[in-house]
């Protein structure tokens, strides 16, 4: 009999040749077509949204890393087992082989704008795992099990495999990734701006330590989306289309875009995912196309109440046709803080709607535009149980101190942000301990759509203190204390943290 151990490893190690020669071939086909990317995408688009939340919670932006991660080790476990029956029979281990083929083939054929050829890094990868299987277990084996000689041959083939397909397989990945549009990204030369954006006043940044500046560094930026690979589009190859219930189709190119009259804004972004007090806003200055001028071109029938944008990879946004109509400064943004997009936030363009989640309104490597109704289609979130509709809830953080932080006794001063884009922040109020809660100063703002810094000096005297903030827009309405989770429509509650003074 042949052990279970070498059977164990003889089917990791086809797994591995599996997984590494896949990556290699998708160097060619693209990374969507490799079935770690495409199983890993349909699990992303299956999950429920409880999940999702989890996921964001526990891993926070890195929650794709967890999943391949996951998906490595689910997939090593399988092989192993695939392997054993292996020993006990070859077509056991073969037939495994050809089910995890099937699985493969299918989510990379089936994946959003899957190319014809899409089967062949699974298909590739199973031959060559079959072809693993079958010699590493073709020694004939004594009553005695392997010889010491059969054993020393075995564990070099089987490790110099695992060796070549981690090598192989990481380095595709790193070449697939390095590549691509770089080079076009950079080449991007942004159009004069027609409607600047105001200038900053001095004071919008407190300058305090801890406190996230008024406009977001693009590289600390939040980062949220349902892609397991950056999609890569190529402005040369770029097209939106404009279609659904209208008037008149229009389709544009990305030359014939940046010939439009541009505007650029101070927006800032926020996920329905944020928890009270997290990190999932950020504020950056933006610059595109109006996308009011654009539907008063396209000239949108009666009853096309929502405009659905959807990304090169699928993923669909629903906004309120009124909401891109009202005045408010919505756009299809080609440049962030002054580049061109960064490739990970949706380069070459995406959709930026001042006052509305991005799950509703901020798609990134957008497509296409269609015109319906909020009764005919459900968004991609909509479809796992988010709300239709996503006006953003005034908020309020406090970044310094930090929670739990230890510090001397004096003075301190408080800080933070708060933010209801389209209503405008009029108040920010702090309780410490049971005391009365105080207004801290507000900093200067470009406009309502941006968040806004605030300040409060504090006399911390020894002891544990615990510090809450809540935020009054400029409608009058301020923050419930009213705790809830970010499902289905945005968290509420106010932010508390606890420090310790010496
Ligand atoms: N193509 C695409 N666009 C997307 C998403 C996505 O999953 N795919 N996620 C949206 C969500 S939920 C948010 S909060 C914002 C985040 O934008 P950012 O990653 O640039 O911060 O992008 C939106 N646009
Ligand atoms: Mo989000």
């Amino acid at each position: 009999m042949k052990s279970r151990r070498y059977g164990a490893l003889a089917g990791i190690a086809a797994a591995a040749a599996a997984v590494g020669v896949a990556e290699g071939v998708a160097i060619l086909t693209g990374a969507t077509t490799t079935p770690l990317v495409a199983v890993g995408g349909v699990v992303v688009d299956s999950v429920p949204a409880e999940v999702k939340n989890f996921a964001v919670d526990v891993f926070y932006t890195y929650d794709k890393l967890a999943l391949l991660i996951g998906t490595l080790v689910l997939l090593a476990g399988f092989a192993a087992v695939t392997g054993v029956l292996a020993t006990r029979r070859p077509a056991y281990g073969f037939a495994g082989i050809g089910v995890f083929a099937a699985v493969g083939i299918a989510a990379a054929a089936t994946r959003h704008n899957a190319p014809w050829y899409a089967f062949v890094p699974t298909l590739a990868g199973a031959l060559v795992a079959a072809a693993v299987l079958w010699w590493l277990l073709r020694l004939p084996v004594t009553e005695s099990g392997y010889t010491f000689e059969q054993r020393r041959w075995f564990l070099r083939a089987a490790g110099g495999i695992l060796a070549a397909a981690a090598v192989v397989g990481f380095a595709s990945r790193w070449w697939s990734t390095r590549r691509g549009v770089q080079a076009e990204r950079d080449a991007v030369h942004l159009p004069s701006v027609a409607e600047p954006a105001a200038t900053l006043p001095p004071d919008v940044d407190a300058g305090v330590p801890n406190l996230a500046p008024f406009v977001t560094p693009n590289k600390d930026f939040y980062l949220i989306d349902t892609a397991l690979v950056v999609p890569r589009v190529s402005p040369a190859e770029w097209t939106l289309r404009i279609h659904g219930r209208v008037e008149k189709e229009l389709t544009l190119s990305f030359e014939e875009l940046l010939k439009r009259p541009m505007i650029e804004r101070y927006i800032t972004l926020a996920c329905v995912s944020n928890d009270v007090g997290g990190g999932l806003v950020g504020n950056a200055r933006w610059q595109g196309v109006r996308i009011a001028d654009l539907l008063d071109e396209v000239r949108p029938k009666p009853g096309a109440d929502q405009v659905v944008s959807r990304s090169v990879d699928g993923f669909t946004a629903g906004t309120p046709t009124a909401a891109l109509r009202d005045g408010r400064d919505a756009m299809l943004a080609i440049a962030m803080n002054g580049e061109p997009l960064p490739i990970e936030h949706g380069f070459p363009v995406r959709m930026v709607v001042p006052g509305l989640y991005g799950y509703v309104s901020a798609t990134k490597w957008l497509a296409e535009l269609e015109l319906t109704s909020f009764a005919d289609f459900d968004a991609y979130w909509i479809k796992r149980g988010w709300s239709q509709q996503g006006p953003i809830k005034t908020q309020s953080r406090i970044d310094a101190p930090r929670p739990f932080a230890d510090l001397p006794a004096g003075r301190f001063t408080i800080a933070g942000v708060a933010w209801a884009q389209r209503r405008g922040i009029s108040k920010v109020e702090v309780q410490i301990d049971n005391d009365p809660w105080q207004k801290a100063e507000l900093l200067a703002v470009p406009s309502i759509d941006t968040w806004r810094q605030w300040t409060l000096a504090w006399d911390a005297t020894p002891g544990t203190h615990s510090i809450s903030v809540r935020a009054t827009d400029n409608g009058g309405e301020t923050q419930t204390n009213s705790r809830t989770p970010p499902d289905p429509d945005g968290a509420t509650g106010w932010h508390t943290i606890e420090v310790n003074v010496k």
